[in-house]
Formats: C-alpha cells, structure tokens, sequence
C-alpha cells in the first residue's frame, strides 16, 4: 500500500502514535510518506520506506494568521499526484482531516482517508464553537474514523453529535525502548541519595493539572523522603516552578524540560503520575507502564481503560490529591508489594503491544483500499 500520514510533529502523543504507526508499516513493506510542517520528532533517522514531504506556508503581510490547513492540503494533493499514494491516515482532526477533504476536491477524487481522533481534538478545541463544525463535517466525510479509547468515541457523539460509526483502536508501546544503561544513568541523576522518585511527563496544559503533582508529592514528602522528575514543557510550567518553590518542595523537584528518549527517566522511576482533567489515552501512562512502573492517575476519559485498579496502576477521582499520596506511601512503604506493582505494570502493558494493534489499522487499511 502507499500510505500519506499527517500529525503534529511535535512531542506530544498524537505524534508518537503517528510516527511509530508509519515506521511500522513501513516495516512491513508498505510506502509510507509523511506530510508535516516539520520533521515528526520521532522518526530520528527516516527509514527506508519513509519518505518526508514538508509543508511550507509562504509569509505575505496579510497573512496575521498564515492559513497552513490550505498549504498542508495542496502538498497533500500534490504527494498523491506524484507518489500515487492510495490512502491518507491523518492523526488529530484540527485541521488535518479538513485539509485532506480539501486534497480530494484539488485531485477530484482519490485517496481514502482515515481520521483518528487524539483526544483534546474533540474534548477541548474541537468542542469549542469556533471548530466544532468543521470538526463534524472531516469526522462525516471520512472514509474511516477511529479513535484511541471508547470514552472518546462516546466523546465524539455526546459532544460533536456525531453518529456514524466509530471504531476504537487503542494506543500501543513498544517494550524495547526502555534501555537500562539510560535508566540507571537517569536514576542516579534523579535520586543520588536513593530516595523513591515519582515522575510526571506531559505537555504541561491546564488539563494536565501539574498543580495537582506537586501536590501530591508535597504530601508525599510529608510521610517520607522522595524525589520529583519533572519532564516536558508548556504553558504551566513556570506557575509550576513557583508552586514548588513556595511550597519548600523545590530542592526535590527537577523540572528536565522535554527528553528524548523519554522512557530513560520514565524507567527510572518508582510511580508515575498522570492526575489529568481530560485524558483520552494517556499514552505517557502506558509507556511508563512497559517501563514496569506502577501508574497513580485521575479516572478521566479513557484512563479506566488502560489501567486496571490495583494491577499496576491505581485510579482517582479528579482532584483527590490526598488519595493519590496516601495510596503512593502505601506502596513507596511495602518494598514487595512496589515489586508486584512494577511486575503488573509491565504485564498490563504487553496488552498493548505494538504487532496487534497495528494489525488492526493495517486491517483497516486494506479493508477500505478493497472496497474502493
Ligand atoms: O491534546 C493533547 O493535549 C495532546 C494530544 C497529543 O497530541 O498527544 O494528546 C492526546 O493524544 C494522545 C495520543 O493518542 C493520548 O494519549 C492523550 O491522552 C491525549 N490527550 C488528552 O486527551 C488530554
């Protein structure tokens, strides 16, 4: 198959999910082109079988607001053109499924398309009245629409009154990536005087609720001496830095910023946090997860999906910061039933697995091109 993906190049999870979903079908001997304002941050190295087209959006003064959605449909409509590229997979809805519909009127006809819906795609910009319309109308046009857990499928409907069928392929981990030279490296770094570490990564959103993290580890540190391993960036990272410094915790918090690759620090923790408003995945979770760390996370969105209570992973009402520290000293105090956890976590994960999950989109994907 020749396959088109479009996503956010950046470091957040729609990106990951994007860019590991192309390696591995390039993997298995299909064209894959990737067509992004940028490099995606994952693909290091392009691979054989990956081919990159950049978007570039020409700068006019009267462009305030340069309209990229028409510039990433044109190089859409011009890699199909030139690469005959048979279907196009675009990760988060705003503005790549619009773009791609727009592709297909330019060529007047052609490849199918597949949407996935992220998460905040519809939970919070694609609800907002000002994209809501266009959302529904990429979402209906599609040829195939999936979305990573059934809490954002009921999502989709409840909030965009969408009511085509949506098919749910949850988000997939590759155990491999947790090194264990990096993770000790990370470990000694983190915690030098071999005091428990607790780690949060995200992209430092107000949905995030890093407020709550640090929360959770000043009660924690009250109980016991631990660390705090701060990773990503975003625009609550500095009221962050401040809440940690008013609330004494400063000198046990490292704030590392974004790290590649993520799993060094994320393996080298003992609970990860993930207290989230809105959570349609939680990938960050799950990689943690086949790092075989215990994951402590609010019960939003799709996170009951992934993590089983009290099997490699405890869930929280929104907010109870109290009930995420009194659980994490429970474990951080019984050495064996940390261990447990850690074995649990791992198992929970290889449900995840790359191979099988793919499988489906791949499954997907043939589905749709036999159709045609
Ligand atoms: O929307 C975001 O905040 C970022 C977005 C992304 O691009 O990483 O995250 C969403 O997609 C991830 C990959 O499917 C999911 O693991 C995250 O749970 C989801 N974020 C939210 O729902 C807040």
């Amino acid at each position: 198959m020749r396959i088109g993906v479009t996503c956010y190049p950046t470091v957040g999870g729609s990106g990951v999910v994007a860019t590991e979903l192309g390696i591995e079908m390039a993997r298995r001997g299909h064209e894959v082109h990737f067509i992004c304002y940028a490099l995606p941050y994952r693909l290091g190295r392009v691979p054989p079988g990956v081919t990159f087209h950049e978007v570039t959006v020409p700068a006019y003064p009267l462009f305030q607001h340069p309209p990229y959605s028409l510039a990433l449909a044109s190089e859409m409509a011009d890699a199909v053109r030139h690469h005959g590229i048979e279907l196009l997979h675009v990760h988060y809805a705003i503005p790549h499924a619009i773009s791609a519909l727009l592709a297909r009127q330019i060529l007047g006809g052609g490849p199918k398309l597949v949407v996935t819906l992220h998460g905040t795609d519809i939970t919070v910009v694609g609800a907002d009245p000002s994209f809501l319309p266009i959302v529904k109308l990429g979402i209906d046009e599609a040829d195939a629409v999936t979305a990573v857990s059934q809490a954002l499928a009921d999502a989709t409907q409840r909030r965009i009154g969408v009511t085509r069928p949506i098919e749910v392929i949850p988000n997939f981990v590759d155990s491999g990536r947790c090194d264990a030279d990096l993770v000790a490296g990370y470990r000694r770094r983190l915690s030098p005087d071999g005091a428990p570490l607790l780690v949060h990564a995200s992209n430092f959103r107000p949905v995030k609720r890093v407020m709550d993290v640090l929360e959770t580890f000043r009660l924690v540190q009250e109980q016991l001496p631990a660390h705090l391993a701060m990773v990503g960036d975003g625009p609550d990272r500095g009221a962050a830095e401040k809440f940690a410094r008013n609330a004494g915790i400063a000198h046990r918090v490292e704030f590392l910023g974004n790290v590649t690759p993520v799993e060094g620090v994320l393996g080298a923790g003992d609970v990860f946090l993930l207290p989230s408003e809105e959570e349609s995945f939680g990938l960050a979770a799950l990689e943690a997860m086949a790092c075989s760390v215990p994951v402590v996370t609010s019960n939003a969105g799709g996170l009951p999906e992934l993590v089983e209570h009290g099997r490699g992973g405890f869930l929280f009402p929104v907010g109870d910061t109290r009930g995420m520290a009194q659980q994490i000293v429970a474990l951080l105090a019984d050495p064996a039933e940390l261990a447990r956890q850690k074995h649990l976590a791992q198992q929970r994960a290889r449900c995840f697995a790359t191979g099988p999950i793919a499988d489906r989109y791949e499954a997907l994907y043939q589905r749709l091109l036999t159709a045609a």
